[in-house]
């Protein structure tokens, strides 16, 4: 039986009162709840407050650099599809250094969790304007405003993923249900959590979503119309949808590669003299 003690990893360094902690929960609550062995879970980030997610639980754990959590993650799906990989990062990691890794990964759909800790902003750093912050957000680089913002939830979709879903760090219930559901999902699963950033972002408080956010599936809302998804996806301001925007069913990359389907690379044994002839060819 696991239970949330198997789950407890470093102290936090966050900010006290940080989203993060929100998150973190929420991602070992919905561990717990699918009785997944830490063992069997890799988490893969990059660089920022979101990506130090990893220190604090216990699993296995793959730091990468700044913007590269997926490409690590669909390698290590690769070679052992028996893990669970969940990738988690900033708005910053993964819409900015990181965007172009998130086209493709959404567009291949490999089979990995991507939890988004969507604060807005690049905290990190101490302040700075990312993708997803609000058009005319005031920052140090953005002093007279920032650039119109990026829609993960509307890229995702046109681009064809399966799942895409918002949570928001302050319902932790309501996120840790989205992350098993994430979890569950055969493909890409892309989780953008509402994350407030007491330091860096005063705009998009605590305050400021509870004020907003609504469940969808509250307001009976389907999640399998491609068109309905994506105008949900729009929706900003005076309310903010979370729960599943969009949900499809869809082959996984992992499931269509045929070179995969001798099993797992991670068990087949490497003959060296292999490489070797490999080498010689190209040479
Ligand atoms: C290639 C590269 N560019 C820039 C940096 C500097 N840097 C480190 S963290 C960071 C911003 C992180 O912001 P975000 O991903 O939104 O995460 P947060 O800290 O807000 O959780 C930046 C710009 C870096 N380490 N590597």
């Amino acid at each position: 039986m696991i239970a949330m003690q198997d789950y407890a990893g470093g102290k936090p360094a966050w900010c006290p009162g940080c989203g993060n902690f929100g998150i973190l929960s929420a991602v070992q609550k919905a561990l717990v709840e699918l009785q997944i062995d830490p063992h069997q879970v890799l988490m893969v980030s990059g660089i920022g407050q979101a990506g130090k997610l990893p220190h604090y639980i216990n699993v296995n754990v793959f730091n990468s650099l700044h913007g590269r959590a997926l490409p690590v993650a669909i390698g290590a799906k690769m070679a052992n599809p028996d893990l669970k990989v969940i990738a988690v990062g900033g708005d910053g990691d993964g819409y900015a250094e990181g965007g172009n890794h998130f086209i493709h990964t959404v567009r291949r759909n490999h089979d990995i969790t991507y939890i988004v800790h969507n604060n807005q902003v690049y905290a990190l750093t101490k302040g700075q304007a990312s993708p997803t912050s609000d058009f005319g957000f005031v920052t140090k680089t953005t002093p007279q405003g920032a650039d119109p913002s990026f829609n993960p939830l509307a890229v995702a979709i046109a681009l064809g993923a399966g799942f895409v879903a918002r949570g928001f760090a302050g319902d932790i219930e309501h996120l840790s249900k989205l992350i098993v559901r994430g979890i569950e999902y055969k493909g890409f699963a892309l989780i953008d959590v509402l994350q407030p950033c007491i330091s860096f972002n005063h705009l998009n408080t605590f305050a400021w979503y509870k004020q907003r956010v609504y469940k969808v599936e509250e307001n009976g809302y389907q999640p399998t119309g491609k068109a309905a998804g994506f105008e949900k996806a729009q929706e900003w301001g005076e309310r903010i949808p979370i729960g599943v925007i969009y949900l499809e069913e869809k082959t996984p990359f992992e499931s269509r590669i045929p070179a995969l389907q001798r099993g797992p690379l991670v068990q087949r044994p490497l003959d060296p003299m292999t490489c070797a002839g490999l080498l010689e060819e190209f040479i």
